[in-house]
């Protein structure tokens, strides 16, 4: 049976947000069943989970075959098994790769540097001008995104792993002046997570926390 690790509760910023969202929505478009093994923030310090995620994180995620860490090679794993994630032809299968090394090298640290500068950093006395210089770099690398978006659906005209992995980076963004300056790049966003399995993935994380306490976080 596969199995995601994940958090029986996190604050209510990263709620919909935590990374395990990435495995479960790749699982639900591939349509494969999963269990959860949850863990607390005292747990993922522990040798036990270090053992299986090194940074102290979620996800983790195990089948029958191999136990990995990081959410892009999680989700990669998965779409060479489905052909709803990864065309199965070896351009097609590359092209995916291209767009889910895209999403988490090109896009994902400078939307990160935005979110952690507004979330953990704002009353910094460094954080505007810091701030600055994060939304002109996001900037640039959202107009890229938005430019190769015109006139497509999807990064590559279908659904692939590579449009799961933007659509997570991006929905960072949503209500941002720097998402909504890209009306191309809000519709990409609302048709990837418009999609069903994307529903699902995202109530079974919400269900979880519902249902435990709130805990220290401790990093
Ligand atoms: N690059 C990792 C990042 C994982 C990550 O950031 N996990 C967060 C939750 S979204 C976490 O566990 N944070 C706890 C911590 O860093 O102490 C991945 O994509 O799997």
């Amino acid at each position: 049976m596969r199995e995601v690790t994940a958090y029986t509760w996190v604050p209510d910023f990263a709620q919909g947000f935590v990374k395990d969202l990435r495995v479960r929505w790749a699982l639900e478009e591939a349509g494969l069943a999963y269990a959860e093994r949850l863990i607390d923030h005292e747990q993922k310090l522990q040798p036990e989970h270090l053992k299986r995620q090194p940074f102290a994180q979620v996800p983790v995620y195990r089948d029958d075959q191999v136990e990995l860490f990081e959410s892009g090679a999680i989700v990669m794993q998965i779409a060479e098994g489905s052909e709803a994630l990864m065309p199965k032809d070896s351009a097609g299968r590359a092209r995916t790769m291209s767009w889910a090394f895209a999403a988490l090298n090109s896009v994902e640290p400078f939307v990160a540097n935005v979110r952690i500068t507004q979330l953990f950093h704002a009353d910094a006395p460094w954080a505007d001008g810091y701030m600055e210089n994060a939304a002109r770099m996001a900037a640039g690398r959202l107009a890229r995104v938005a430019d190769w978006l015109k006139g497509r659906d999807y990064l590559e005209g279908r659904f692939t792993a590579g449009d799961l992995l933007m659509a997570t980076v991006l929905r960072e963004m949503e209500g941002h002046a720097l998402l909504a300056a890209h009306p191309v790049l809000e519709a990409y966003v609302k048709r990837c997570t418009g999609r069903p399995a994307f529903g699902r993935a995202l109530e079974a994380q919400l269900k979880v926390f519902a249902a435990h306490p709130p805990q220290l976080v401790s990093a």
